[in-house]
């Protein structure tokens, strides 16, 4: 390899990607060892930084084993599964890989809305049932003289309002701030901004600040016209009161890319008709997943060559590249 650095490699992660991450250190894969406790303890010592999957746990307790770990580079926008917070403090670098997504989640966020407003995914089984032949798909609600609310006004967040603004639809927002150059009705509070819409679109990062941000009296809010989309991550909201909301008619629908328990999808979300549920693919396109991959391996090359990293989370005490 290029660097004399050992990398830790929890899981699997894309072909090319691990190909890259060969050719510049020594990987350690430990998804692969027969023995991963023992592979860990051996490599742990020289362990300088750790290529991390989607969704792969990054500790506290992890880190605490590597002595020299200096840099974390995580597949994904969200890092709620990689421990930044302890990370930032004790001097290691942690990266993830947002605006390379962001386009490609809005588009999956305004494509969840409309199947979900429109119930095309039914209209879909109508047809293959062969029920077209006896009967016309019954009329659905519409997106025309609605108004969407975006809860995390961030990167994606804005990306899926300029969709809506295209579609005729007023946004309003609601987030830690008020945002001084945004220029959309702010709520203060996310039962505020349900109120005031009956699209409300989950865009905030995940982990225990956002946990059950959408709680029951948020679905009330929303209201008995309102659709639900979540493309953020399943601990926002509340998924029981969600399947309740949604079994008695508190809301009028849900569109889900997202769920507590992934890949795990509960059985009460999978028997209900008012819901459009999709296996967590917001950003999984071939264009898309290849410009994170690249991120990744950017991120650790920059690091390795002691140049600052092109995209270090905000709790990493380090300036951007
Ligand atoms: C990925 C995501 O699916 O970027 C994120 O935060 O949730 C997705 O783009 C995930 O990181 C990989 O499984």
């Amino acid at each position: 390899p290029r660097f004399d650095i050992d990398l830790l490699m929890p899981a699997p992660m894309m072909p090319f990607i691990m190909e890259r991450l060969d050719q510049a250190f020594h990987v350690h894969k430990l998804w692969l060892a027969a023995d991963a406790d023992a592979l860990l303890a051996e490599v742990a010592p020289r362990v300088r930084a750790i290529a991390a999957a989607g969704g792969a746990a990054i500790t506290a307790d992890l880190m605490r084993r590597l002595p020299r770990l200096e840099c974390v580079s995580g597949f994904g926008v969200g890092y709620d599964s990689i421990d930044a917070q302890w990370a930032g403090t004790h001097g290691i670098t942690v990266t993830n890989t947002p605006d390379v997504l962001t386009e490609e989640v809005a588009d999956t966020a305004l494509a969840l809305t409309l199947m979900a407003v429109r119930r095309l995914p039914q209209a879909e089984r109508h047809l293959r049932a062969g029920r077209w032949l006896e009967k016309p798909f019954p009329l659905t609600p519409s997106l025309r003289g609605r108004t969407a609310g975006i809860l995390g006004l961030g990167r994606i967040g804005k990306a899926i309002a300029r969709r809506f603004a295209a579609c005729g639809v007023p946004v309003h927002y609601h987030g830690r701030h008020r945002q001084a150059d945004v220029d959309l009705p702010y709520h203060a509070t996310p039962v505020d901004l349900a109120r005031a819409v009956d699209v409300l679109v989950v865009v905030t990062p995940g982990g225990s600040e956002t946990r059950n941000l959408v709680d029951p009296a948020v679905l009330k809010a929303l209201g008995p016209d309102g659709i639900l989309v979540n493309i953020a991550r399943g601990t926002v909201v509340d998924e029981q009161a969600l399947v309740a909301a949604l079994r008695d008619g508190t809301i009028l629908g849900a569109g889900l890319d997202v769920f507590a328990q992934e890949p795990a999808v509960p059985q009460a979300l999978l028997d209900l008709d008012n819901v459009v549920l999709l296996p967590h693919v917001g950003s999984a396109t071939t264009h898309t997943r290849q410009a994170m991959g690249q991120l990744v391996v950017d991120n650790l090359i920059a690091w390795a060559e002691g140049r600052p990293v092109p995209t270090p989370v905000p709790e990493t005490p380090i300036e951007a590249g």
